[in-house]
Order: structure tokens, then C-alpha cells, then sequence
């Protein structure tokens, strides 16, 4: 029973993998750089696009929402005059809690890839399952906020180690909270150790400069690891 469970696992791995493959192909073959953007419901990777996305100098960048139901952070992001479409994993793929490669394939002929350089697909926010399916990104990145306590890299290693950029967000709070930032790195650097990492308010604007550098390098293809 239990490998039958592995198995079928394994199986569904191998599918997304494929369909992946294929749309990191239609990346490439559009020149886009995909950012995967993952953290938990509420650690801010919305605010984080609003408060980085107007000044990305010279970079035509796009979004992908993933969210269980709602149209609501395509609408935040719509504001910003970006090209943005919505994937509700609702109506279509059974309330998931993750984005997958195939639900992203769905959502592509939507997209104006070939006037995009960048592409930044907001995940579902989760910290579990967006970490296992890869949708055919460049590069995965993770928002996680001061407010969800420091054991979060402890508890949750596999997002930890899947992603290359870890956002320590809502740093503003810190004089608010019972968080000690120290421990929360040592944690950090027990499952992923040296990972890149930003300390970064998306309210106070604190660290957004590095963010948005991160996003005009990668969609430059320089500098940042592919
Ligand atoms: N104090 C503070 N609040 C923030 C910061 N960033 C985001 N928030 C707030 O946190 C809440 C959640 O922010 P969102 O950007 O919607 O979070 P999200 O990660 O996109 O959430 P989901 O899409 O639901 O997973 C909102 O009330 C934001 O205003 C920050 O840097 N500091
Ligand atoms: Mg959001």
C-alpha cells in the first residue's frame, strides 16, 4: 500500500516534469526569464510585486497569480499597468494547493511571453507543495515574514533548500515581535546553508532596491545562477 502510494507519487512527479520541460522550452524560446515565488498565505509576495514591479528599469515584465479562488491579487497587480493573468485552482484543478506545470501550461497562450523579459508566477501560498512542482521557472524564490516565527526553516526544509533566494519580509516588525532574527538565520543556514538572502519591509520600502536589482539581473540572464 505504501509503495503503491510512493509510486503513484513518483508518476505524478514524472508528468509534471515533462509538461515542465515543455514550458521552460517555450521560455526559452520566447526569451523570458520565470521567477517562482512561493511562501506562505500572507508573508506578502503580493506587496512585494506591488512595491517592486513599477520600477524595474527597462525590463517588460508579466505575472501569473496561482490562488485557490478569487481574482483578488491579479486585481492588486493589474493596477501596475502589467500584463497579469489569474489561475484558480478551483473551478478547473480540484482547490490544489500548489501550482502546477500543467496549470501553468493552461494559463500560457494568455500571457504575451514574446513581449515579456520577465515572468513572475506568484505560487499559492504554501509552504509545502509549491516546493515539490516545478512549473519550468529559472529561478524559485521564497517570501518569508518575520511574523511567522523563527523555527520556520526547521519545519519546513524542503521550501527552504528548493529555493535560491530566501526574502526575509516585514522587517518593520521586528520591534513588535518575540522574533530573534539571529536565531531565525542560524535555522536558515542549518538547511540551506549560505543560501542568498534579503531583509526586506514591502511596507517601508526597506531592502525593496535589492529585490528589484535581483529581478532586473536575472531577467538579464547575469549574474544571478540559472
Ligand atoms: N507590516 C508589514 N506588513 C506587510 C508587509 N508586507 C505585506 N504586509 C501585509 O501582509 C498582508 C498579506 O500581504 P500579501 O502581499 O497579500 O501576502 P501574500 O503572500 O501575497 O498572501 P497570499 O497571496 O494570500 O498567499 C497584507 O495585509 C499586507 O499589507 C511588510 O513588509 N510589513
Ligand atoms: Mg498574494
Amino acid at each position: 500500500m505504501h509503495r503503491t502510494h510512493v509510486k503513484v507519487l513518483e508518476d505524478v512527479l514524472d508528468a509534471n516534469g515533462t509538461i515542465a520541460a515543455a514550458n521552460r522550452d517555450d521560455f526559452e524560446r520566447a526569451g523570458v526569464t520565470v521567477v517562482n515565488l512561493m511562501g506562505a498565505p500572507g508573508a506578502g509576495k503580493t506587496t512585494l510585486l506591488e512595491q517592486s514591479l513599477r520600477q524595474l528599469a527597462g525590463v517588460r515584465v508579466g505575472v501569473l497569480e496561482g490562488d485557490v479562488a478569487s481574482t483578488l491579487d491579479a486585481d492588486r497587480i493589474a493596477h501596475l499597468h502589467v500584463p497579469v493573468v489569474q489561475i484558480d485552482t478551483d473551478p478547473g484543478f480540484g482547490g490544489e494547493c500548489h501550482l502546477d506545470a500543467n496549470m501553468v501550461r493552461s494559463a500560457l497562450p494568455s500571457l504575451p511571453l514574446a513581449e515579456l523579459d520577465l515572468l513572475v508566477i506568484e505560487n499559492v501560498g504554501n509552504l509545502v507543495c509549491p516546493a515539490e512542482f516545478r512549473v519550468g521557472e529559472h529561478h524559485r524564490v521564497m517570501v518569508s515574514s518575520v511574523a511567522e516565527g523563527e523555527d520556520k526553516p526547521l519545519k519546513y526544509p524542503l521550501m527552504f533548500r528548493a529555493c535560491e533566494l530566501v526574502i526575509v519580509n516585514k522587517v518593520d516588525l521586528l520591534p513588535h515581535l518575540d522574533f530573534d532574527l539571529g536565531r531565525y538565520l542560524r535555522n536558515l543556514d542549518a538547511v540551506h546553508p549560505g543560501v542568498e538572502r534579503l531583509l526586506v519591509s514591502a511596507k517601508t520600502g526597506e531592502g525593496v532596491d535589492a529585490w528589484r536589482d535581483w529581478l532586473v539581473r536575472a531577467a538579464a540572464r547575469d549574474a544571478v545562477p540559472a
